[in-house]
This record gives C-alpha cells, structure tokens and sequence, in this order.
C-alpha cells in the first residue's frame, strides 16, 4: 500500500507558498493513496512559540486542510505531539545519525543564521524529528515543497541507516513528491528569497486569510524589475521576481509558466498584476473564507484532530513496538 505522510508547522501566517507548494498537491493526491496529514506542533516549537497562539495556529492549520479539501473522514488529520511515537522514534534515529548529516542542512544554516552557537538543539534535531514523523509510518512518498527535498534525502539516509544497522529492509526509503509550478513560491518583496511564515515583512507573502483588498494591495506592491512583460521563457532568465508572479498565477490557473507568459506578452506589469489579484482573490476568496469559519469551531476541529490522532496512533503503535523489538528494547 502505498501511504503518505505530510504536515505543515502551526506557526501562524499560512501562506500561499504553503498551499501551491504542498497543500494543493494533497488535495489531488487523497484519491490515490492512503494519506496522513500532521500538523507538526513539535517542529513548530523549535523557534519560540507564543502557547496560546500555537493552539490557535495549530486549529488554523487543521482549518486550512480541510477548507482547502482534504477529506478529514478518508484521510487522517492529526497534531504531531497527540502521538508519542514521534518523539520516541526520534532518538532512536538520532542515535544512528552522524552529525556530518545534519551539519549539511541548509535551512538550520538559514535559521540559525550567524548566531549558531544559540541555535537550540531541536532546531538542529527538527531533520531527525521529521525523519521520524515519515518513518513512524512507514510512509512511502511524501509530497512538499522544493524547500524540503534535503529534509526528505535525510529521512532516505536515515532509514537505510537504520536497515542496515539492524540488517534488514524495515523502513521503505521514502520518495519526495514535489511537483506543480510552484514549488517553490518566492517573496513578494525580494525574488532570491522564499515566501515564509516567518519573513517579518507582511508585504513578503500573500496569507490565505488575506482580504480580497489586502491581496490587491500587497500583488500591485509586489517588486519587479523596469524591462517590460517577458515575450519568451529565455527572456525571464535572471528575472526572479517576473518569474515568481507568472508562476503563481500558472499555477493558479492551472496553465504552464510558458502559456502564461505567452498569455500576458506586450502587455504591462499592472495589467497583468490586476489580472493575478483577480484570480488570487477567487482561491483565497473560497479557501480562506471557509478556514476563518472551521477555526473558529473548536469543537469541530477538535474532534477531527481527536479521531485523526487515535488513527494515527493505531497505525504507528504497532510499528514503534516492530522497532523497540529489533532494537531489543525490552517490554516486560
Ligand atoms: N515558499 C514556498 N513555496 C512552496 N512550498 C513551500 N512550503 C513552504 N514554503 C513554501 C511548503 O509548505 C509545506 C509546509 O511548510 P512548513 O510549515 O513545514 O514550513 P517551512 O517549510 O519551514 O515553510 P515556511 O512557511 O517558510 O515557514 P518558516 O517561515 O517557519 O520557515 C512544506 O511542504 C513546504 O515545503
């Protein structure tokens, strides 16, 4: 059977990077396979985290999901610290990881930035953490955004250090699942930088609460450059910006980038912006209208975390208790 495993952090400011990267590609997946879609409040606590936000943050993205189409009764939503075994198959990875492995990882360099030595180890750890969410599973494909390919290449490694540690073909080695056109949404404001939760600029992203006028405002003020609309895909070469609003609205639309450029060629850079406010506005119109009103009924939104982590863990238990024997760890 092949099952995925995917989550987003509750760390507020839900992004449409976040949902053209990886919630969108969800939604298309359910069908096909059996899915697990966490909420990953542990990785979320990696940085510091307000505690009455993170509830919030944490029903904010359970509301997301759902509101974007993910189906809470076929596929199981949960938050990642309802299941113990997250943590437990934590260490046990982070026994069998060298430190060479995780000195390579680009975004604890990027997060940490020149302050390593404050860095805290969760921070350092959130690889193996995630390696574990994956594995705990058994989870065979995982589809993301590019940002998280090296994560992804880590949880391989891990896994086949496990196996061969303990001589056997335990844990599948997980497949990234990264595809769209938008794999990798980049700041409004600077066109080298990714669209995050955590940019202090608002004007950096566009948030799928954002209102209609809201979204106008920051996509008329997203940077460009002074040459005019790109004729060609060769002529967006070194133009990041252009690149990054012709790519979301392809992939809002659902054409490819080439369509669109050929779409808005010899037209003006506000033209074309007006055109992208108006089908941005349609998809958070729908999607972040319905997730204002799931996260504000806790009772719902408790209840399918509730049922999603009781699924989850009859899923996991059995697996965590295969490897606690191959480990000889004993349950007397
Ligand atoms: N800019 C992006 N473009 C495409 N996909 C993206 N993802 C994140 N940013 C982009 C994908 O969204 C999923 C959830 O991400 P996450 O919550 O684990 O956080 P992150 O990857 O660390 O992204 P953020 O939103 O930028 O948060 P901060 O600011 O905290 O680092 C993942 O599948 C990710 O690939």
């Amino acid at each position: 059977m092949n099952r995925i495993f995917s989550g987003v952090q509750p760390t507020g400011n839900f992004h449409l990077g976040n949902y053209l990267g990886a919630l969108r590609n969800w939604v298309k997946l359910q069908h096909d396979y059996e899915c697990i879609f966490c909420i990953v409040d542990l990785h979320a606590l990696t940085v510091p985290q307000d505690p009455k936000e993170l509830t919030a943050h944490t029903r904010e993205v359970a509301a997301a999901y759902i509101a974007a189409g993910i189906d809470p009764e076929k596929n199981i939503i949960f938050n990642q610290s309802r299941v113990p075994g997250h943590t437990q198959l934590a260490w046990l990875f982070s026994c069998l990881t060298p430190l060479g492995w995780l000195n390579r990882m680009t975004q604890f360099k990027e997060k940490a930035g020149k302050h390593r030595e404050n860095a805290g180890l969760g921070l350092y750890a959130y690889p193996v953490l995630m390696a574990a969410d994956i594995l705990l599973y058994k989870a065979t494909h995982v589809p993301v955004g590019e940002d998280q390919k090296q994560h992804l290449e880590l949880a391989r490694d891990i896994a086949g250090a496990f196996n061969r540690r303990y001589g056997r073909d335990f844990f599948p080695l997980p497949e990234p699942q990264i595809f769209g056109t938008a794999t990798r949404v980049m700041s409004l404001r600077d066109g080298t930088k990714k669209m995050s939760k955590s940019d202090p600029s608002d004007y950096s992203r566009i948030n799928m609460t954002d209102s209609a006028e809201m979204v106008a405002q920051k996509i008329r003020k997203a940077k460009t450059d002074p040459k005019p609309m790109p004729e060609s895909l060769a002529e967006l070469e070194d133009r990041p910006e252009a690149a990054n609003l012709l790519g979301i609205y392809a992939a809002l639309t659902d054409h490819s980038l080439e369509e669109t450029v050929r779409r808005f060629a010899g037209k003006g850079f506000s033209e074309f912006k007006e055109a992208l406010a108006d089908v941005a506005t349609v998809t958070l119109g729908r999607i972040g209208g319905e997730m204002q009103r799931l996260k504000a009924d806790h009772a719902y939104i408790d209840g399918v975390l509730r049922r999603g982590a009781e699924r989850a863990e009859a899923i996991a238990g059995p697996i965590l208790r295969e490897v606690e024997d191959i480990t000889g760890l004993l349950r007397p």
